[in-house]
């Protein structure tokens, strides 16, 4: 049984009467036989009936098919499926019922031509489609039903067990109660969820990818970053896997098998979401909630909430719903379900007050809205910043990869108290502050939000109005966190976006921060060799050479520009 192999129809109810599956080549008094399936019905508290089984295992026989039935908790018959002689495929059942807690409410009996026991595709549907239960009956030869295998779902336990297999010499001798078992099962999941929930934090399996275009030291540093966006956006990081592939797959990104993988890990840690170091596409995005009950998140949503939780002004909560919503849209076409999953959010923290009732006629009016709002706050921004800089003072503005400690140093400079922490993406909202340099001179100083690589393109959009206030800059510092190994990436990460917007003009300072972290004159020689200056903001060291520099080009280098200034 493939049970990733979901069809989309529109509707996941049976058809009445309808044989799903491989019924091709079928003569018409089988398909016939297969009909009158669907008017059987077997105790509740009964895996399967006497008669039921024969009915199967005789039309096995005969055909040389496996054929299976999905009984409902009260005993009637809702899907009957053929398959080949080795396995069936499972139509897309639908997802009522599932919550986390919850079992699908039906169990799976179908027979196994050579009585083998149950086959991994068995244990993955068990698991990953949450049935109440999976049996597998023998054929014999002369097509009766001979011993069967059963498996059902256990709750956590120590070893990580995520079934419990079992075997019955025959179907005479079936003692398990699949209802009563399947009941008792939700009650101990429910259990276990509202002991994790009082625990707080959301449990979470990163997913790093790797192969074509991105070797395997860049995935693991990738995933090393995916880690701290977590630990900023508040998640408890249980996992981490890698996966290298040559080829993206267009459906599941990471392929079939090896995301069926990581479903049955997540189910067995309990984790709550599982967050991919990639940007899935919508359709991708979607494939993949369908295939499991967890949260699903990629990079760009994780960054998303992080801004989402941080944003404090008015503006900045604007932007974030508005790079939000951009985002949704697309993925608006899943079925409801795989939606508010994929809306949710850390913590349900999904965008605005929408996060129920998506719909997307009102989304796209959402946007509109927000779009015009911004559209005016960039307006009155620049009447803002024109009126704050009438008397024309240079603007000198501190751009860099998040917590490369760009507040900190604008504090240290200035002497104030901007939030600064050891979080990414701890500014959103842009500050400035007079800098005052000797001789009486005195610059506009900006702090603003911290870059990072593949910044979503959405975010960028949306925070427009705030990026804007880099065009006013007659100098970037762009401050680099030295001690960080990939500090060399980061560069470049931060160039591109001010390529993107446009800002590669300006002059440019490169400010190696964090000195005191590194070996004595480790940081200085970095600096020397990219004509930068070596500093630590925490320790106030190295500020004369800074601001030095920053003098020279300001009213040496910048003279005739600055001199032109309008007001
Ligand atoms: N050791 C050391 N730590 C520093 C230095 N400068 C900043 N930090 C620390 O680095 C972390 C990030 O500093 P922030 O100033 O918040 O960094 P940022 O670039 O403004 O970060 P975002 O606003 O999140 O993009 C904080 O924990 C700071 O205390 C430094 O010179 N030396
Ligand atoms: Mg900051």
């Amino acid at each position: 049984m493939l049970s990733l192999a979901c069809r989309r129809e529109g509707w996941s109810e049976p058809r009445l009467e309808e044989v799903h599956g491989n019924t091709l080549g079928l003569k018409q008094s089988q398909l016939h036989a297969l009909r009158r399936t669907y008017r059987r019905r077997v105790d509740a508290a009964e895996v399967i009936s006497p008669e039921l089984a024969r009915h199967l295992t005789e039309w096995s026989r005969e055909t040389n098919r496996q054929v299976g039935v999905l009984l409902d908790r009260k005993g009637d018959v809702q899907w009957v499926v053929v398959g080949d002689a080795r396995k069936l495929v499972l139509p897309d059942v639908g997802r009522a019922r599932a919550g986390s807690h919850r079992l699908r409410g039906l169990r799976l009996v179908h027979t196994h031509l050579d009585g083998e026991p149950l086959t991994r595709d068995d244990h993955t549907d068990l698991a990953l489609l949450r049935l109440d239960l999976v049996a597998a009956i023998e054929v014999k030869d002369d097509g009766l039903p001979g011993q069967v295998h059963l498996a059902h779902l256990v709750p956590q336990n120590a070893q990580g067990a995520l079934w419990k297999d079992e075997r019955a010499a025959s179907v005479h001798e079936l003692f398990y109660d699949p209802l009563a078992g399947a009941l008792a099962l939700e009650e101990e999941f429910a259990r276990a969820q509202t002991a994790r929930r009082t625990g707080g934090r959301e449990r979470a399996i990163l997913v790093g990818v790797g192969g074509k275009g991105r070797s395997r030291a860049e995935a693991e540093a990738s995933l090393l970053e995916l880690r701290e966006l977590s630990r900023t956006a508040g998640v408890e990081v249980i996992d981490a896997v890698l996966q290298l592939r040559r080829e993206i797959d267009p459906r599941t990104l990471i392929g079939k098998g090896k995301l069926e993988d990581i479903l049955l890990r997540s189910m067995q840690l309990m984790a709550d979401v599982i967050i991919f170091d990639a940007d899935l596409s919508p359709s991708q995005a979607i494939h993949i909630a369908e295939a499991t009950s967890l949260k699903i998140l990629d990079r760009t949503q994780l960054i998303l909430d992080i801004f989402a939780q941080r944003a404090q002004s008015s503006d900045g909560k604007l932007q974030v719903e508005l790079a939000q919503l951009k985002y949704l849209y697309p993925r608006l076409v899943g079925r409801d379900d795989s939606l508010s999953r994929l809306a949710g959010g850390i913590g349900g923290r999904g965008p605005g007050e929408t996060k129920l009732e998506i719909d997307r006629r009102r989304v796209r009016d959402r946007i509109t809205a927000l779009e015009r709002r911004i559209e005016g706050l960039s307006e009155s921004r620049a009447v803002r910043r024109r009126k704050r800089n009438e008397n024309g003072l240079p603007v000198l503005s501190i751009v860099g990869y998040t917590n490369a400690g760009k507040s900190t140093l604008l504090n240290a400079l200035t002497g104030s108290e901007v939030l600064a922490e050891d979080v990414l993406f701890a500014t959103l909202d842009p500050t400035s502050r007079r800098l005052r340099f000797p001789r009486e001179r005195e610059v506009i100083i900006t702090d603003t939000v911290g870059f990072i690589r593949d910044l979503p393109e959405d975010l960028v959009a949306a925070f427009r109005a705030t990026l804007e206030e880099l065009h006013d800059a007659d100098l970037l510092l762009h401050v680099v966190d030295a001690a960080d190994p990939r500090w060399d990436g980061q560069v470049e990460a931060v160039e591109s976006i001010l390529r993107s917007l446009d800002l590669l003009s300006t002059p440019r300072i490169l400010v190696f921060n964090k000195a005191d972290r590194l070996p004595p004159g480790q940081a200085e020689a970095l600096a020397h060799q990219r004509d930068g200056v070596a500093v630590s903001a925490a320790e106030r060291t190295g500020f004369e050479a800074l601001l030095h520099r920053c003098e020279q080009v300001l009213w040496r280098d910048a003279r005739v520009a600055f001199t032109g200034r309008p007001g």
